[in-house]
């Protein structure tokens, strides 16, 4: 089995762009062993560690030989990935290696960066945070681990009172978020990866797994090379890897995912095929007020919904999103056969969306209206990016409007938990949500004349000088703000640190312990097994030793109500270690601290997390992971339901035990269809999309860096249908510019390359700084979940001598 899967990733690596092979790289790849721990060699020790990029979440096993990783192995004892990695998990102990590491802080000084020291750095961050602490904002990350997280949001919220914070996931896992939130009342997923060993039929809804998702979706191709069946659905804006897999590909215009849930919806109802037992037993209908929209909608009957939902018919479905309506058929058919079980899998293509939460609301609702949910193989599962969107974002809380264990910054009794579990004093936490990403830096790139309200900002462990939408206006408007001060903690110079005035040399994976928690909700755990480079030193670190400059220089929000530093650590004596020193950090495991007192929180909304320890034995557990009589911890794999669910009652088979009509059922949404922000028309004829792929993470920083992987993909380039390219006398490999009404952006033509769009699309990847395709996307985001939409725009493609097609 695993030579299959292994054969699909290689395959899928060599078919990149450039030739490349998991041998002949830096790293040496060592025979795997079944054990726990790869058996120590002579001068090299393994231990595990969850690979360091997406959310999928496989372990490596990770090679140390004289305080330098060696080699990296896929971990077998790992249920998630068996041993497998895909391209950049092979590669990633070659991300700490580039050469040019940031090894010291840095301070911009009449326009030239200076070396200071950590204690200068700390500094001049608390003074600027004392002079107007609501004016402060701390932008992070889906990459944090859980106790990084977890520190700057008890340092926001907690000890500033200042709820200026929100992280990258914003721009990611939001409106997946809110969609859940709107169905179940409770955020993550039910099911977990296990649902595509068993399922049927997977659907892709505008997510192309192969790529971005590699070692998962492995688990569907290995299936059929073992002679299962398993039908493959791609419902896309343009044919991509995952499409070369799919039985059927159904091509849908930008927002016409939002038609064909709705027209699926309107066949079952129609031909009276739904399932009417679970939807009696265990769901409720709802729809949007009509006005002011809020995220619970309201009530209303199934009458009401099956009137809303009529006029979806499958043609008019057709009409709003291009698939033919026997495929809207072929699809209600499926759904509506209860012998088969189907799995729908999404990522950035429902979330980065202007009706995010509307469409993540309809394919649950999909689900739910034909009881395709719940049953091992039965799921909508929405894939997340980063490696730690939902352990450190969505679990920990770190977003404007959250606090953790689910609780709300607007709510009086959840801010009064919050406040006890802290011990601070009632009233510390600010009950005014901050700001969305967006909003952020709006307000930071403003003047301060003109209500530009932030003037201070600490960038954590993401590089928002590229991976914003519309730069111009959201990022680089900061140039010659003399006021308004950018502090960036990474690894290497990025897009970023460019605007930055103070830059902090960070530590990253295995130099730092980790936990972080992945799309099927199993946290993972790591111990350090390096030293980072000359000064670089723990986010973790940064965010506590701030809030101990601060107590120093008298804010009385660094204590809590009894006197105690926020983030006291008392060895087993009760005495306080000064963990803020970087000397002393490592005297104890202050991820464990910190987990632990986070674990308090998790038992608030159901998603109770095992003690630290049982982390470390494990490769990762999902929770809710519940002790039992024996005083083992169990995890859960299939939440709601009764037979596996510890929260379901006896007896019961479904439970949705946080519904927001507080009646145990779930929510089916009615959305009416929306057209797209922007489209394309005479003067911007194209519409663009972008995002990732396989080789690169995201902005690139890390993986471009390792040299089989930036040999395999060195550059950014323009997919364009070949049509399209004739008519406008384009040639293959010929540099164009691609222009939005916000900015250009300058690529290289690739014409039936990976991934091959329609005629009259365009996609562009992300990942080169060098080519800024930010320069040009939309800021226009979701009502709700303020997720911005990076998959469609409008552009024009211009050759260089300056005609436009
Ligand atoms: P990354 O490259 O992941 O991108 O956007 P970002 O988070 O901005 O940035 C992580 C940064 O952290 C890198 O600069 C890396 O060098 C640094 N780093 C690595 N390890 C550490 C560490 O341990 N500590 C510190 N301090 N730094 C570290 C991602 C974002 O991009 C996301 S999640 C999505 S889903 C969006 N997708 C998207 C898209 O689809 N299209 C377009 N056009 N733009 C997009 N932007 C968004
Ligand atoms: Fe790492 Fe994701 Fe690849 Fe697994 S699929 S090896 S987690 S990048
Ligand atoms: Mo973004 S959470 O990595 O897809």
């Amino acid at each position: 089995m695993d030579a299959q899967r292994r054969t699909f990733l290689k395959s899928s690596a060599m078919a990149a762009a450039g030739s490349l092979v998991a041998s002949g790289t830096s790293l040496s790849l060592p025979v795997l062993a079944a054990e726990d721990h790869l058996p120590d060699g002579d001068d090299v020790r393994w231990n595990k560690a969850p690979c360091r990029f997406c959310g999928t979440g496989c372990h490596v096993q990770v090679g140390v030989e004289s305080g330098r990783v060696v080699a990296i192995a896929g971990d077998k004892a790992a249920d998630v990935n068996k041993g497998l990695l895909c391209v950049k998990g092979y590669h990633v102990g070659g991300i700490l290696y580039g050469e040019d590491r940031l090894t010291q802080p840095l301070l911009r000084k009449e326009g030239r960066l200076t070396e200071v020291s950590w204690d200068e750095a700390i500094t001049i961050i608390a003074e600027r945070i004392m002079k107007a602490p609501e004016r402060f904002a701390f932008y992070g990350s889906g990459q944090w681990t859980i106790p990084e997280g977890y520190a700057a949001q008890k340092l926001m919220k907690g000890g500033l009172g200042n709820n200026q914070i929100d992280p990258n996931a914003r721009l990611c896992m939001a409106s997946a978020v809110t969609g859940f939130l709107a169905t179940y009342g409770v955020d993550e997923p039910a099911g977990c990866y296990q649902d595509l060993d068993e399922c049927d039929v997977v659907i892709t809804w505008g997510n192309n797994p192969a790529e971005m998702h590699p070692v998962l979706f492995s688990r569907v191709t290995d299936r059929r090379s073992r002679g299962e069946k398993v039908m493959l659905i791609d419902i896309g804006t343009r044919r991509t890897r995952t499409t070369d897999a799919a039985d059927e590909y159904l091509e849908m215009k930008p927002h016409g995912d939002v038609a064909i849930s709705l027209g699926v919806m309107h066949l079952l109802v129609a031909n009276e095929n739904y399932d009417k037992a679970f939807v009696e037993k265990h769901c409720n209908f709802r729809g949007a007020e009509a006005d002011a929209p809020t995220l619970h909608g309201e009530a209303i009957s199934e009458a009401d919904f099956r009137k809303r939902i009529a006029k979806y018919t499958p043609e008019h479905v057709e009409a709003l999103s291009g698939v033919p309506a026997a495929k809207i058929r072929m699809l209600a058919d499926l759904f509506a056969d209860r012998e088969i079980r189907i799995t729908s899998l999404w990522c950035m293509g429902m979330n980065q969306h202007t009706m995010g939460t509307a469409i993540n609301s309809l394919v649950h609702g999909v689900h739910l209206l034909s009881g395709h949910f719940g049953r091992p193989g039965d799921a909508p599962t929405s894939l997340t990016g980063q490696p730690s969107a939902c352990g450190t974002v969505r679990e920990v809380g770190t977003l404007a409007h959250a606090l953790p264990g689910g609780r709300l910054v607007e709510n009086a009794e959840h801010r009064q938990q919050c406040e006890e579990l802290w011990n601070l004093r009632p009233g510390s936490i600010n009950a005014t949500p901050g700001y969305h990403t967006v909003k952020m830096f709006e307000q930071f790139t403003k003047p301060t004349a003109e209500g530009g309200d932030i003037d201070t900002m600490f960038v954590q462990v993401t590089n928002p000088g590229q991976t914003l939408p519309n730069l111009n206006a959201l990022f680089n408007d900061k140039q010659g703000l003399e006021d308004k001060f950018l502090i960036v903690s990474d690894v290497y110079p990025t897009a970023t640190t460019r605007l930055a005035d103070l830059i902090l040399p960070a530590a990253m994976w295995v130099e730092k312990n980790g936990m972080f928690g992945n799309s099927e909700r199993r946290t993972q755990q790591w111990f350090k097994m390096v030293d980072p480079p000359g000064q670089a030193r723990d986010d973790c670190w940064m965010t506590i030793a701030i809030a101990h400059k601060l107590l120093e220089l008298g804010h009385e929000g660094m204590k809590d109500k009894d006197g105690e530093f926020i983030f006291a650590v008392r060895d087993d004596a009760g005495d306080e270690l000064p963990v803020w020193e970087y000397e002393h950090y490592y005297d104890t495991n202050v991820d464990k601290h910190l987990f632990e007192e986070y674990r308090g929180f998790t038992t608030m909304k159901h998603k109770n997390l095992a003690p630290y320890d049982e982390y470390v034995k494990a490769r990762g557990l999902r929770w809710p992971v519940v002790e039992q009589p024996d005083g083992s911890w169990r995890e859960t794999r299939y939440r709601f339901s009764g037979f596996d669910d510890p929260f379901v009652a006896e007896g019961e088979e479904f439970d949705f035990y946080h519904s927001s009509s507080k009646d145990g059922r779930a929510q089916i949404w009615f959305h009416e269809y929306q057209p797209p922000p922007e489209m394309p028309d005479g003067e911007y004829p194209f519409w663009l999309c972008t995002g990732r792929v396989l080789e690169h993470w995201h902005s690139g920083t890390m993986t471009r860096r390792v040299a089989p992987l930036s040999r395999a993909m060195p550059t950014a380039y323009v997919e364009m249908n070949p049509e399209d390219a004739r008519a406008a006398n384009i040639r293959q490999g010929e540099t164009v510019v691609i222009e939005s009404r916000r900015g250009t952006a300058e690529l290289p033509v690739w014409i039936d390359g990976r991934g091959r769009p329609p005629r009259g699309t365009v996609f562009v990847p992300f990942f080169d700084e060098t080519k800024l395709i930010n320069n040009c996307t939309l800021e226009a985001h979701d009502p709700f979940s303020k997720q911005p939409d990076y998959k469609k725009c409008a552009v024009r493609v211009m050759k260089q001598s300056g005609a436009r097609t």
